[in-house]
């Protein structure tokens, strides 16, 4: 196993469309297993392969919260189909591992439906309601080339994008 690096808003990697994925075999379940080692390590409850630059429809979820004695309970979506099931806007407090340090509301519709494979490559669906409901749309958004920070307002958005930049200039010289 191997921890993935995450890239960080405004990379313009994560602006990609990511591509179906044509088969489920040890390779991608190798990256699978990467992709969990690198979500607990950073304490996500979400990760889109096209944040640790791979193209590919692929996401994990898991939204355990790692305190004593909980189990995990990892999700894998392999490319994911949405439908909606309730479009009554639901608004939850968003935060994304590309978008470090920022924590802003966003509504998304309140209930929905996820056709997908599975890590054993089989299909599965599930519906979603409540956390996993913003979870799973937030990462199909990121495999879409989109990011949470696309709902806020303008001004908001750029302020984001400046600060991160005046980071990552600042690690790049360090
Ligand atoms: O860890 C994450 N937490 C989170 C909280 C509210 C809504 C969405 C998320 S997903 C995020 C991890 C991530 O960036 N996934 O793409
Ligand atoms: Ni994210």
């Amino acid at each position: 196993m191997s921890l993935l690096e995450i890239l960080e808003f405004p990379d313009p990697r994560l602006r990609k469309k990511a591509l179906p994925v044509d088969k489920v075999d040890d390779a991608l379940k190798q990256t699978i297993d990467d992709m969990f080692e690198t979500m607990y390590a950073a304490s996500g409850i979400g990760l889109a392969a096209i944040q640790v630059s791979i193209q590919k429809r692929l996401l994990i979820i898991d939204l355990a919260d790692g305190e004593e004695g909980e189990e995990p309970k990892p999700l894998v979506f392999i490319n994911p189909e949405i439908t909606v099931l309730d479009p009554t806007p639901y608004r939850h407090e968003e935060g994304c591992l590309s978008v470090p340090g920022y924590f802003e509301f966003v509504e998304r519709p309140q209930k929905v439906l996820v056709n997908a494979l599975n890590r054993e490559g089989e299909a599965f669906e599930i519906e979603a309601e409540g956390l996993l409901a913003v979870c799973v749309q937030h990462e199909i958004d990121h495999l879409n080339g989109k990011l949470f920070v696309d709902y806020l307002s303008v001004l908001k958005r750029q302020r984001i994008k400046s600060k991160l930049e005046k980071e990552h200039k600042q690690n790049a010289s360090a």
